[in-house]
Parts: C-alpha cells; structure tokens; sequence
C-alpha cells in the first residue's frame, strides 16, 4: 500500500489487521517500508542496508520504522517484517 505521507495508509491498515500494530500520526511517521505477513506468533525483523537482520518486539518496532524512533533512517533499516496471526 502506497501514499503520500499522512493519507492515511497505517490508520487504514490496523483495522485489517485486527490490531493496532502500526502507530499513526499527525506528524509524517512511517519511514521505512513495512511488509506485514501472516505468522503463528506476533513478531517482527528488521532487515538493515548492511546485510543484517535482528528479530525485534513489536512494541519496540516503531524504534526502526518511524521518523521519531529512527530520524532520518541513522540506523540503516532496509525494511521490516512483521509476521501477525491474523485471518
Ligand atoms: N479525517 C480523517 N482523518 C484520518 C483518516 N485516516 C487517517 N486519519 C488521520 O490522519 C493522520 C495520519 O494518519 P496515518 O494513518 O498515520 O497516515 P499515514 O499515511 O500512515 O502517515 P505516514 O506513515 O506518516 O505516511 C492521523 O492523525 C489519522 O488519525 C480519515 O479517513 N479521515
Ligand atoms: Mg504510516
């Protein structure tokens, strides 16, 4: 799902999901492109621009995808996955 900053694509996408896993905003937020797939467990990866990848808590995700958590993408998110058990 693409759109211009602040159109609203995270508001739209939580209730898809079932849960608010993606933080919305009235400031620009979302940063970094996030693919979300269908998992057994809640969890997320982070893949950086150098060839690594971490898994991290959901909760701590926006510390990665966001412009508050992560100004100007300093540390090098490529983009993220988030697996969630959702229909
Ligand atoms: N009035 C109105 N406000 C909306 C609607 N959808 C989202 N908003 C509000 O618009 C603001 C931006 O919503 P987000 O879902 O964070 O938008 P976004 O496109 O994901 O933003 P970025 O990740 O920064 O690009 C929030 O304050 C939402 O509450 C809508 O349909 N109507
Ligand atoms: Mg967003």
């Amino acid at each position: 799902m693409l759109g211009q900053f602040k159109r609203g694509e995270s508001t739209f996408i939580n209730p898809l999901i079932g849960e608010s896993i993606l933080r919305t905003a009235i400031v620009p937020l979302t940063s970094v492109v996030t693919m979300l797939h269908y998992g057994e467990k809640a969890r997320a990866v982070v893949h950086c621009v150098s060839g690594h990848c971490r898994n991290v808590e959901l909760a701590k995700l926006p510390e990665f995808i966001t412009e508050p958590g992560n100004p100007k993408n300093r540390k090098g998110v490529k983009e993220a996955e988030v697996f969630y058990p959702s229909d």
